[in-house]
């Protein structure tokens, strides 16, 4: 039996912000990460699969997530909303101190089951996206590769736009899922997903 279906999603509480690899909680439940470009959806999609409004915080603003956030899903497994990257106006400092932070978590973070990577289905691969994709696959890093807003475009269009970055990522239509924050749309593809990895 899968372990995130079975979860009723009753309680779900923020735990703390990191800033530095040190602050880590102990790595004592599984672990979900959701990483992506700053401004693609990561707050608002976990807040979808959550079922809250506004527990993670969402912003028309880019580079409003600047710590990696835990919260806590049923007392059994910890979701991790990373800083976003690949936002221009954020100093290059800051954009790197994120960067060694995120990857210092990901490549010792033994609780990790898998890392959400979010891309937006409107637009072109950026080279960040394929970096990080890249680097999951080589450091053997489970990851699920979604693409988000798709309630932005037609029905068409998505295929059109699907099609295009599964050539860029070098995946199968099969590999990856559509997804919209605003509808619900893919929410339980990605449940199921998801459970495969935490088993
Ligand atoms: N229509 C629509 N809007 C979305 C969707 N997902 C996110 N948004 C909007 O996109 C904006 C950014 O969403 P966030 O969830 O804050 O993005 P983020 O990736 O967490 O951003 P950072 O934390 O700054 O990196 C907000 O205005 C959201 O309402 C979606 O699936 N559909
Ligand atoms: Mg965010």
């Amino acid at each position: 039996m899968s372990i995130l279906a079975k979860q009723n999603f009753t309680d779900v509480s923020f735990l703390t912000s990191v800033f530095a690899l040190k602050q880590l909680p102990d790595p004592d439940m599984p672990e979900i990460a959701f990483a992506g470009r700053s401004n693609v959806g990561k707050s608002s999609l976990m807040n979808r699969l959550i079922m809250r409004k506004n527990l993670v915080k969402t912003s028309a603003k880019p580079g409003k997530t600047q710590s990696l956030n835990f919260f806590l899903l049923d007392n059994s497994i910890y979701l991790v909303d990373l800083p976003g990257y690949g936002y221009a106006k954020v100093p290059k400092k800051v954009q790197a101190s994120w960067q060694t932070l995120i990857t210092g978590y990901l490549e010792s973070r033994e609780n990790l089951k898998c890392v959400i990577v979010i891309v937006d289905l409107r637009h072109a691969m950026k080279i960040a996206d394929l970096q990080l994709v890249d680097w999951l696959r080589s450091n053997g890093v489970p990851f699920i590769l979604v693409y988000t807003k798709a309630d932005k475009i037609s029905t068409s269009q998505r295929s059109k736009n699907g099609a295009i970055l599964d050539a860029g990522f070098g995946v199968s239509a099969s590999e990856r899922l559509l997804f919209s924050a605003k509808t619900g749309m893919g929410r339980d593809s990605l449940i199921q997903s998801l459970d495969s990895f935490l088993v």
